[in-house]
């Protein structure tokens, strides 16, 4: 074949499939009609797909939650605890969310994109077994609509590498021999199903996460392109170079190998001995929003063509991770739309290179030549090149990028703000009601004016403001009623940046983010929080803290730039948010919260590439921070764990206070804390906020005697472990009331012994 992609979006153009598995959790569709939802998406992509002009199918890409879920169902590695639950829907979905008594699979994110998949558990019990029952079906039901079908499914040596061990069990990756069997039978199914190819995603090969995989990939790779009666193999890599995995699956006996050649350099794929491979060159980003350069592209792979022994175009990887359609976005600015390719913008481009790559550039002229002037038009354009912020990052210093000793600012602020021991605080979001969302709808349309929109939302301020008053909580925060998302709700304020209106992209599940596109230079030019604040302040005698998301978070929650750094974008961003910083502070508000729950998800995949990172992600966030004065307290917050990879640069981000999820991993993160000598304050989650119920003051007594233990009191906040925007009002009371007399006791302790 000669064109085709890794994998498509399944959530919908207008997010059918979320509508209808929301509406079967909800008791208000049955299996028959999820299915049919279901088979009509897959049909529209197919259909969308061949009209596009793409002469290889995925399937099995479709996915009713993830398609990690989808393998372990496959190999026979869902937990033991729904083992129990008769019906495979139900199963399925109980291990993906949990149901009464079944605590479902733990979620993490998807190498580095914004996509969340669910981790396979593999213990003692794990026996696995194969169960082809999907991939079939899905490879039947295109094969019979005529589509030249290529099913998908996730490799070996990714599904184990991504899994966790549990119960005492060996690392997953230690029993890949089990795996290898039920792979060869799976071909052989596949083949007899009538598949000409298989695609085996193998995007871990991008990594080291484990020692010595392209040694791996080779050898698991030699034994199952040794099957008999099997279609043929394409081991498809994305997210990053594949590096020495390249060379290594080229002396397997797999046909075809596929590559990200927008993060991954041609060289690897020249220099790895493909002579007699088909390689699907990954040229048009799967994983950004902006339109291919075209020529570029086309030199790129008229270049490889010689060095491989057959040439097909894709995307660097599944669509999964981009918006449907530009199609959608009636009020995107002219220009702006003309830089962009959506999913169904990219089909038409790997579709234009492979007609160009068999027919020259001038069969394809109109798609070359209006390739050419948008990206002529986004150089130029004056957005994309802002004086006076060049001007101002150009001119910054270290000192920009540091506050006052740190011991120092802690005299200061406990001067300045007399607050108790173990203060108490919530991370910042209060439950987002019906009425909220409502109103927030209401404006979009025109029913209700701004200013209406704004009383309501300040009425929403004062009850969360009373309701932390009544709790006894001590530092409050105005709830966040305002905001859609915590990164959207910046972006529509900065310029720099495009809000789409219908960009949807699936987070997990039923889970879909609108990322914002940050397309020039960033700048604010108006306060965006202050009006809130000051107003929450005014109905209190409490603190009321300001409430900012970090400039990493902003770019890893947005489609970012392409043509320069993203460390001098991240500048950009930080100095937006230091204005908002200084404005805060100048308005009376004496703790600011800086929130970088992504801090994480942005570390590159390659260990040589982290400290780079590290370094530009800290300095960001203290260009953020450092405008203010020593008396006012900068907090941050981090969740999403794992923290053993940046523990180093949580310290170095010098925040007065952190708060970060502790809970689930009771307190486990103070240690790691404490090992790399971090001294400033910190607010370890007491509770976890992601489940409904509902934890007893006891439980988190005795997290906090746990906290306690590892750092001296005078340096402990008490919160929960993230914003409590998805739980309900009742949750929240009763949650945070627990919270508050759990933290007085141990105040009373505290001032006992002292
Ligand atoms: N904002 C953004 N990205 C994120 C998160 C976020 N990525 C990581 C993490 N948080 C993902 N978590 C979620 C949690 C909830 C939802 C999406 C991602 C969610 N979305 C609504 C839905 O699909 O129904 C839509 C929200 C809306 O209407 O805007 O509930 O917090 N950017
Ligand atoms: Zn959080």
């Amino acid at each position: 074949f000669t064109t085709t992609v890794p994998g498509t979006a399944r959530i919908g153009a207008d997010r059918e499939l979320k509508r209808a598995v929301e509406g079967y959790w909800a008791g208000l569709l049955d299996a028959t009609e999820l299915e049919a939802v279901a088979e009509q998406l897959r049909r529209t992509d197919r259909e969308q797909l061949i009209a596009a002009g793409l002469d290889s199918i995925p399937v099995n890409t479709f996915s009713y939650y993830d398609q990690m879920l989808d393998a372990a169902v496959m190999l026979g590695a869902l937990p033991p605890r729904v083992a129990g639950i008769a019906d495979p829907l139900d199963r399925y979905f109980a291990a993906a969310r949990g149901a009464e008594g079944v605590t479902p699979l733990e979620m993490t994110k998807w190498f580095d994109t914004n996509y969340h998949y669910l981790v396979p558990e593999i213990g003692p019990a794990t026996s696995f077994a194969l169960d082809t029952s999907k991939v079939l079906a899905e490879l039947a039901e295109a094969t019979d609509a005529g589509a030249a079908a290529r099913p998908v499914v996730i490799g070996p040596v990714t599904f184990l590498g991504l899994s966790k061990a549990v119960d005492g069990g060996a690392q997953p990756l230690s029993r890949i021999d089990e795996l290898l069997p039920l792979y060869e039978q799976l071909l052989t199914e596949l083949a007899t199903t009538g598949a000409q190819w298989v695609q085996l995603d193998e995007p871990i090969l991008v990594t080291d996460a484990h020692d010595g995989l392209p040694e791996l990939a080779e050898r698991v790779y030699t034994r199952i392109a040794g099957a008999t009666d099997r279609p043929k193999i394409l081991v498809q890599t994305y997210f990053g170079d594949a590096g020495a995995a390249l060379a290594a699956l080229g002396r397997t006996g797999v046909e075809g190998i596929g590559a990200d050649l927008v993060e991954g350099s041609v060289e690897t794929i020249k220099a790895a001995g493909l002579g007699d491979k088909l390689v699907v060159a990954g040229v048009v980003d799967g994983h950004n929003v902006w339109r291919t350069d075209l020529d570029a592209a086309l030199a790129t792979l008229t270049d490889l063509r010689e060095h491989v022994g057959e040439l097909a175009v894709g995307t660097s990887c599944s669509t999964l991770h981009v918006p449907y359609t530009l199609a959608a976005e009636d009020d995107l600015d002219p220009a702006l739309r003309g830089w962009l390719a959506f999913a169904a913008e990219k089909f038409d481009e790997v579709a234009a290179l492979a007609g160009a790559l068999a027919a020259g550039r001038e069969s394809q002229a109109t798609a070359f030549d209006a390739a050419r002037d948008a990206l002529a038009s986004r150089a130029t354009d004056p957005r994309l090149h802002v004086a006076a912020v060049r001007d101002r990052l150009g001119a910054l210093t270290a000192a920009d990028r540091a506050r006052g000793e740190a011991t120092a600012r802690r005299a200061a602020q406990h001067e300045a703000l007399a607050l108790p021991p173990l203060p108490t605080t919530t991370i910042g979001s209060f439950p987002q009601t019906g009425d909220i969302r409502k109103a927030r709808q209401q404006l979009r349309q025109g029913q209700i004016t701004a200013e209406q929109y704004r009383e309501q939302m300040e009425t929403e301020i004062a009850e969360v403001i009373a309701l932390q008053e009544q709790i006894g909580l001590d530092v409050l925060v105005h709830g966040e009623p305002e905001r859609n998302d915590m990164v959207q709700y910046f972006a529509e304020q900065l310029t720099g940046f495009f809000a789409t209106a219908n960009g949807w992209v699936q987070s997990y599940g039923s889970r879909c983010v609108r990322p914002p596109i940050l397309f020039g230079d960033v700048a604010r030019p108006t306060p965006m929080t202050v009006g809130w604040i000051t107003h929450a302040q005014s109905l209190t005698g409490k603190i009321v803290k300001g409430m900012l998301t970090g400039p990493v978070t902003i770019l890893a929650w947005s489609f970012v730039r392409d043509d320069q750094p993203l460390a001098q974008t991240a500048d950009q961003v930080a100095l937006a948010i230091r204005d908002e910083t200084v404005d805060l502070e100048r308005a009376g508000v004496g703790i600011i919260q800086v929130d970088e729950p992504a801090l994480r998800e942005l570390l590159p995949l390659r260990s040589a590439d982290r400290q780079a990172y590290l370094d530009w992600a800290v300095g960001a966030f203290k260009l953020s921070t450092s405008g203010v004065a020593d008396e006012t307290q900068i907090h941050t917050h981090l969740c999403y764990s794992e923290f053993g990879d940046v523990i180093g640069a949580i310290a170095d981000l010098d925040a007065d206070v952190t708060s970060i999820e502790a809970a689930r991993s009771h307190m486990e993160v103070l240690d790691d804390l404490n090992a790399i000598g971090f001294s400033n304050e910190v607010g370890p989650g007491v509770y976890d906020i992601h489940s409904p119920r509902i934890p007893g003051a006891e439980e988190m007594t005795t997290l906090l005697r746990e906290a306690l233990a590892a750092v001296p009191a005078e340096r402990v906040w008490v919160n929960p472990d993230c914003g409590l925007k998805t739980r309900t009002t009742e949750q929240v009371t009763a949650a945070l009331t627990a919270m508050v007399e759990a933290a007085k006791a141990a105040r009373a302790q505290v001032e006992a012994s002292a």
